[in-house]
């Protein structure tokens, strides 16, 4: 059991890339997207999401302070037609964008830097996807870490913990069939999100599912976080 920590700020974290986990076909990023909300603004947003549940515009609530870093990168290898298709971003699109190189890196570093700390990064499937990925991009480069002491939560893994002692406590507590996001957006607000597979509609997405749950969701990430330092790379 660890320590219950204070923290300030969580950064909402999504990445695309160039597919799935492979060793002869690594991923490499195509877009990143950091969304940073204060703990208590993340918190607000709880009774404001249920209250606009059915309104369309719906999908345009979030805390009037948010900083926001998103960027494209070129991956230097091909995309896949089929991972095209799913994200928007094909190696055409991407062609004047910059790589993923040290001077991207010092970007994200004074961006997260710049935030009230300690912070949290937050990525659905971040443990088995994002942050190994993100891992494997910087120590390619020579890079270890981020900036220190950057704290990390799975929602996918947080969000079965919250939704397993629901089942729990209340026997007729209707639990989703699936824990992917776009399902787990859909039963909590009833409705897909409008755009998925674009880092920062992933991102919004993420923010609402996870603010849906907030008390839990703070509690859960205080007690059960890791370090990014601790990640070991994808490939
Ligand atoms: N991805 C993939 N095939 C899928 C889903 C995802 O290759 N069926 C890869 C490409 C996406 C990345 O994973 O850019 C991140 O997924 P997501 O858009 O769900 O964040
Ligand atoms: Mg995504």
């Amino acid at each position: 059991c660890k320590c219950m920590l204070g923290f300030q700020t969580f950064v909402f974290f999504d990445l695309e890339a160039t597919g799935l986990p492979s060793v002869t076909n690594p991923p490499r990023i195509t877009e990143l997207c950091f969304k940073a909300l204060e703990v208590k603004h993340f918190s607000a947003l709880k009774p404001l999401l249920f209250k606009c549940k059915d309104s369309k515009n719906f999908e345009d609530i979030l805390p009037r302070v948010a900083n926001t870093l998103k960027l494209c990168f070129n991956p230097s290898v091909m995309i896949p037609e089929i991972v095209t298709n799913i994200t928007g971003l094909s190696n055409d699109l991407l062609e004047n964008q910059s790589q993923f190189k040290p001077e991207s890196v010092n970007l994200l570093k004074i961006f997260l830097e710049n935030l009230p700390q300690p912070i949290f990064l937050v990525a659905h499937n971040g443990l088995k996807y994002d942050y190994p990925l993100m891992k494997a991009e910087l120590v390619n480069l020579g890079l270890q870490n981020l900036t220190d002491n950057v704290y990390i939560v799975d929602s996918l893994t947080a969000l079965k913990d919250i939704f397993d002692k629901k089942v729990q406590d209340q026997e007729d507590f209707d639990k989703p069939t699936s824990f992917s996001l776009p399902k787990l957006h859909e039963h909590i607000f009833g409705v897909k999100p409008k755009n998925s597979h674009g880092a920062e509609a992933d991102v919004h997405a993420l923010i609402r599912v996870c603010a849906s749950q907030a008390e839990l969701f703070v509690e859960y990430a205080q007690k059960n976080y890791e370090l990014f330092k601790d990640v070991k790379k994808m490939w």
